[in-house]
């Protein structure tokens, strides 16, 4: 594609979200005319939502950073390339010879993760700075689902994905795919498959304390308890041994810890569990009974389930629950991927991955050599020997996106040095002494890496840059790969032979990485799978459905499924507890409703209200209530309100529904931008607050460490 056609039509694939849909972005003038859904892309058949028209916003946005700009006491001030890296490696230097490695931390944010320059160099950045103080948008995010897959497969990479093209009864709990369009389940297109799970006798439930959008196309929606889905699984599992509907199907051979399921589950009846969960226990056992007989059935669960007080468990127990019912690694239950690009192929860092060490402050455990980011503002404020001094952030803002947000936002500004790669000045760059813009996803070439290993159909495909940067920008890769460079210590011939590894890598660039892998992949043989094919097939590869792969694909060392990880056991026994105490919520007189969250089709996380199209028509940042709650607060439709937790006081409009269940509060996240310092003229000027001011740092997923987001106890009151 020669950029220098002023009317060319691209075909690339979004970076925005998990769903990594088709793109045809058509030029006129030099100028994106139109972004549509491509027809012609195998997996994502056209489909498209409102945000990939952002992206032409971003693109154009006259706030975003192209050069690297410095805070200087009359404000910011832009700088040469040079002078931004030169003073980068200083002052990270100076913190660490000063303070010791670890005294420089290091966040990643959840664009790292849609960005192939980012994760095929931020690495080689990340690992000169030597530092344990490890951070990221994971511990707000699926660290449940990968500790889980760590624990029973042996590997925190091999996540089993719904086969939603073919599966028979569908179960999501705490997920809204219809808006999020799915997450660890790349699935273009993802109203489109579930209606198709009706379409041919299947049946959809959605277990959610909203009735959400996904839950308006599903045959069944069941109102829960938010921070209870523990306790409704281990009743589901109760039934499944009290009605001898076990069936391991095809895993049987090598799955061990049956009989300790068995008698784990044992106390846990629909009855005993309903008070806590609200669910019907009729309806409970029906559905468990449906689910057993419906040939193929799946079952699923994400942000709602793994951003809770019991994250860890629950996502372990979906697992179980679909193994013991005959439903992992068959057609139409939950299976691996077969990524063209495999990233499987070591295993994890860390002897075992998790909890290795424990931080400084609290003692939370580590996982991938990561530590939960609710322990950030503690490390950075708490004196002592390992206290973090400066701090890297790239791709991320956790000022809005990490629990008590005013907390992180307070700690940041006591560092010594901070270092953003980001192509905003927003919440969390603020805090920066500089800030280095990378290029944005128009402007760069992209395989997905991370999502086409977690799709839900295989699939390859390769997006060139629909537009050439400027000479005076660096993208990604050229920032990592020169901050690396000048963090190599040593002797002037170790540092001649890394300048001399850094030019050569930019100059081979990703491509040459991707073509690499590509032809150590499974589909190199069978489909003659490398970079050229891919440039030659601009809308992407079918690679076909998931096909079963145990015991192979396997990573522990006894390539065996361990059903009963001794850590998850452990904590049953306090639940058991719990239920004996029969307290019916984590809900207290003090704060007696429960905060959860919720997205929007037009939002991705905290980045895109800067786009006019994605801000405009009614405000999105409200609270939901039910009516009963709201009326007994004396509050009305529309009214300011107050919302208060252990930690923080946001002021927020009400909006009455009776979509949700009595007794909880959803504040979907990612606003609040009017903070001092911000450059966002567009997102700064609509109104929305920061739900994370409210949620807890000390509240948290009891095994893992992960942020627990929703089910936080909160008041609502009449201003
Ligand atoms: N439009 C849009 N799409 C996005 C994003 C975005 O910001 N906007 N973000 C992307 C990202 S980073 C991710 S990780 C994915 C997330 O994708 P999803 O997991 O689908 O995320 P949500 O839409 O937040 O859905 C979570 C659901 O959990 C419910 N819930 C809350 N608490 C509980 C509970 O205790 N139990 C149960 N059973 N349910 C509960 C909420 O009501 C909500 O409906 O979305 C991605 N896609
Ligand atoms: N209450 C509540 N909080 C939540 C959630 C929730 O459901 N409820 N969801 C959580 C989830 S699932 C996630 S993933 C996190 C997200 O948490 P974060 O990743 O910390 O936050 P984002 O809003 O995704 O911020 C992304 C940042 O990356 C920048 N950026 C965008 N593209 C690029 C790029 O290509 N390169 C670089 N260098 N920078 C880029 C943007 O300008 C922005 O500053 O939020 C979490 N927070
Ligand atoms: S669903 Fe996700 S990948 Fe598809 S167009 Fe929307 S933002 Fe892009
Ligand atoms: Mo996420």
């Amino acid at each position: 594609m020669k950029l220098t056609n002023p009317n060319r039509t691209h075909y690339i694939a979004c970076n925005l979200c998990e769903a990594i849909c088709g793109l045809e972005i058509k030029l006129e003038n030099g100028q994106v005319r139109s972004i549509r859904g491509d027809k012609k892309d195998p997996v994502s058949k056209g489909h498209i939502c409102p945000k990939a028209v952002a992206l032409q916003d971003i693109y154009n946005d006259p706030d975003r950073l192209r050069t690297p700009i410095k805070k200087t006491s009359k404000g910011w001030s832009e700088i040469s390339w040079k002078q931004a890296f030169d003073e980068v490696a200083d002052g990270l230097k100076r913190v660490q010879h000063h303070h010791g490695k670890d005294a420089v931390a290091v966040y990643l944010g959840n664009p790292s993760v849609h960005n192939l320059d980012a994760l095929l160099f931020g690495p080689m950045f990340f690992r000169t700075l030597k530092t344990a103080s490890r951070y990221s948008a994971t511990s707000v995010d699926q660290l449940p689902e990968q500790l889980v897959s760590l624990l029973m497969f042996g590997h925190s990479l091999l996540i089993p994905l719904p086969d939603l093209d073919r599966t028979g009864f569908h179960i999501i709990f705490g997920a809204n795919p219809v808006v999020s369009n799915g997450s660890l389940m790349t699935a273009p297109g993802v109203t489109r498959r579930l209606k198709a799970i009706r379409e041919r006798g299947g049946r959809l439930v959605v277990i959610d304390p909203r009735r959400t959008e996904t839950a308006a196309i599903a045959d069944q929606h069941l109102f829960i308890k938010p921070g209870s889905d523990v306790f409704m699984l281990l009743a589901m599992l109760q039934v499944v041994f009290n009605e001898q509907l076990v069936n391991l199907g095809t895993v049987a051979g090598f799955t061990q810890g049956l009989a300790d399921i068995e008698k784990l589950v044992q106390g846990f009846t629909p009855e005993k569990t309903a008070p806590r969960t609200g669910v019907d226990p009729e309806q409970l056992k029906t559905l468990v009974r449906d689910f057993c007989n419906a040939g193929s059935a799946s079952c699923y669960g994400r942000i709602g389930v793994s951003t809770q007080q019991y994250g860890t468990l629950t996502q372990w127990l979906i697992n179980v629950f679909n193994i013991v019912t005959g439903n992992l690694d068959i057609p139409g239950g939950t299976m691996f991927s077969k990524p063209a690009f495999e990233i499987l192929s070591s295993k994890p860092p860390g002897k075992k991955g998790f909890a290795d060490r424990f931080s400084r402050v609290r003692k939370l455990p580590n996982f991938n050599g990561e530590f939960p980011v609710a322990a950030m503002a503690e490390e950075i404020t708490t004196a002592g020997e390992g206290q973090i001094r400066a701090l890297v952030t790239s791709a991320g803002n956790p000022v809005l996106s990490t629990p008590n947000g005013d907390e992180i936002d307070t700690a940041l500004a006591s560092l010594d040095f901070m270092v953003s790669i980001d192509i905003y000045l927003n919440e969390t760059t603020r805090h920066a002494n500089i800030i280095l813009p990378p290029l944005t996803s128009l402007e760069r070439s992209h395989y997905d890496i991370a999502f086409q290993a977690l799709a839900i159909r295989n699939g390859a495909k390769y997006s060139q840059p629909v537009f050439a940067p400027d000479k005076t920008q660096r993208s990604d890769a050229e920032i990592f790969l020169e901050l690396a460079w000048r963090m190599q210590a040593g002797s002037p011939l170790a540092k001649a032979g890394a300048w001399l590894k850094k030019e050569i890598l930019k100059k081979l660039g990703n491509g040459w990485i991707i073509n690499q892998r590509l032809k150590q992949g499974p589909y190199h043989k069978t489909h003659g799978l490398n970079l050229k094919k891919l440039k030659q097939n601009p809308h992407g590869i079918d690679l076909g459905p998931m096909q079963p792969c145990l015991p192979d694909r396997l990573f522990s060392d006894d390539k065996t499924i361990n059903l009963a990880p001794r850590e998850c056991v452990t904590e049953v026994a306090d639940l058991g507890k719990l239920l004996l105490a029969s307290a019916p919520s984590s809900a207290t007189a003090e704060f007696d409703l429960l905060l959860i969250g919720r997205r929007d089709p037009r939002t991705n996380n905290s980045w895109l209200h800067n786009s006019h199209r994605m801000v405009k028509g009614k405000q999105r940042c409200v609270a939901l209530v039910h009516p009963m709650d709201a009326a007994a607060r004396h509050l009305r439709d529309g009214d300011m309100a107050t919302v208060c937790s252990r930690v923080g006081v946001i002021e927020i409009p009400v909006s009455l529904s009776e979509d949700m269940m009595p007794g909880v509060i959803s504040i979907p996240h990612g606003w609040g931008h009017q903070m001092e310092g911000v450059r966002l003229e567009v997102a700064s000027k609509h109104a929305g607050v920061n739900t994370n001011i409210l949620t807890d740092n000390y509240f948290l997923d009891t095994l893992s460490g992960n942020a627990a987001l929703n089910g936080v106890p909160v008041r609502l009151s009449k201003d």
